[in-house]
């Protein structure tokens, strides 16, 4: 008998427990919470169809680096390799010698100039951040840990790009594998996020054009209607700023970092600009006189590369030991070839030396031999690199004894130096102790 009520009273205050969770609690879970007038469909569309092109060239880019980085070939990259991940873009081997240093200052100028970009449009869309209830079924939670994949993708590869263009590791993982791994992570996330999303931003565009909210100056601009996406303000502030001022805002924001970075690729004057440059940087006197990567003191390697005694080492066929006289009297070739850095900087000089292909030959090695290159530096990432045969054949492709016409200054590799066109400069290895060509 006494049971019933009981139950009955139980499920009412379960019923007021569910009721009272559905609430959203103070603060920003409350749409009314967010009331800025420009945020809605429209703008997220717009700030979203303006990135997405500067995403697409970064990602390009991206894989095309990762591609000529080429961590899987040799001991490039000894301990990160991909295995089924690694599906980059590779660069022919006879390509133009400025397409790398072209390649990672896209990759490096795209990317900033897209930050402001991309900040302006997750503060569109942070209402969503704080949907309540946080799950409202199974399709929901899912669709949501995919915005945090999408979110968190997004985040970690500007933040891990930004800090390594300054070539600074607050960190310990391997920068080259978690860039590109995060890379398929938010490229993944945000593909289909834009398919989902393309009605929206088709129907958005459709009722309010694609440029007419631009024309509102301050007076005119209204907020957008309520909309079910839950972007546009259910109780908006006045505004305080126009759209067109906003993105006038964003645009110079990014205007600026294009302004600072430049200079890192194009040079000229405008290198004097290059403010976002890596910090610290040092530069050589006369025709060494550009940027150093590593100083030889960093390095650690003055007294070897100043020992009298210094031979290099070829081996293939058969092994052959150089100096520099040596290496001198063989034919001396001159290209015009850039370093261009992973980081984004890059600068094209003149080199002269000794063929590779010229190497490859006086040891015997077959035409299809790789090149693995080890500098005499202990220690330090990148000691070494592995070139394919394609590579070591490019008649451009040289042993650097000078540069611009003087000996390699100490910090520019001296007593020799590899150069291969569009390679990316951390495979120019400097201080070279030896050259082995590998049989395939
Ligand atoms: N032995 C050795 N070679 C090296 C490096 C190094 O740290 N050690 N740095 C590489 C990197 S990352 C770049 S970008 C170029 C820079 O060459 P530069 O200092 O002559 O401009 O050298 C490459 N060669
Ligand atoms: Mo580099």
């Amino acid at each position: 008998m006494s049971a019933r009520p009981a139950k009955g009273r139980r499920r009412r205050r379960g019923i007021a427990l569910v009721q009272r969770l559905a609430e959203p609690p103070p603060g920003p879970f409350r749409p009314e919470f967010w009331r800025s007038p420009l945020r809605g469909p429209w703008l997220t569309s717009f700030l979203g169809t303006l990135l997405l092109p500067l995403i697409v060239i970064v990602a390009v880019t991206g894989l095309i680096s990762d591609g000529a980085y080429n961590p899987t070939l040799g001991l490039n990259s000894p301990f990160d390799r991909y295995g089924a991940f690694d599906v980059a873009i590779h660069l022919p081997a006879s390509s133009p010698a400025w397409l790398y240093a072209l390649n990672q200052g896209l990759h490096i100028t795209v990317g900033l100039v897209a930050i402001p970009l991309l900040l302006a449009k997750l503060w569109s869309v942070i209402p969503r951040l704080f949907a309540w209830p946080p799950a409202r079924g199974l399709g929901h939670l899912i669709e949501r840990a995919s915005l945090l994949l999408l979110v968190g993708g997004a985040l970690f590869e500007f933040a891990t790009g930004v800090l390594n263009i300054q070539v600074f590791y607050p960190w310990h993982f391997n920068f080259v594998r978690e860039h590109y791994y995060g890379a398929w992570v938010f490229m993944a996330a945000l593909t289909a996020h834009v398919l989902v999303k393309l009605p929206t931003l088709v129907r958005a565009f459709r009722e309010r054009g694609f440029l007419r909210p631009l024309h509102d100056d301050l007076a005119r601009t209204r907020p957008e209607p309520a909309d079910s996406g839950g972007l546009a303000p259910v109780a908006p502030a006045a505004p305080t700023i126009s759209r067109r001022g906003l993105l006038g805002l964003v645009g110079g924001a990014s205007a600026a970092l294009l302004v600072v970075n430049l200079g890192e690729s194009v040079g000229g004057p405008l290198r004097r600009l290059a403010l976002l440059a890596p910090r610290g940087r040092v530069f050589g006197n006369g025709p060494n006189d550009f940027q150093v990567n590593k100083t030889a003191l960093a390095a650690g390697v003055i007294a070897r590369a100043t020992d009298p005694k210094w031979k290099l080492t070829v081996r293939g066929a058969r092994t052959v030991k150089l100096d520099r006289a040596a290496l001198l009297r063989l034919p001396q070739r001159s290209y015009e070839l850039p370093i261009a850095c992973v980081e984004g900087w890059s600068t094209t000089q003149r080199w002269t030396g000794v063929r590779l292909a010229d190497l490859a030959d006086l040891v015997g090695a077959p035409a299809d031999a790789a090149m693995h290159a080890a500098s005499f530096q202990r220690g330090g990432a990148f000691r070494q690199a592995t070139f394919t045969s394609a590579q070591v054949r490019d008649p451009r492709s040289l042993l650097a004894l000078t540069v611009n016409g003087v000996d390699l200054s100490l910090d520019h590799g001296y007593p020799a130096r590899v150069i291969v066109p569009a390679a990316p400069g951390v495979h120019c290895t400097k201080w070279i102790g030896s050259l082995t060509f590998l049989s395939a």
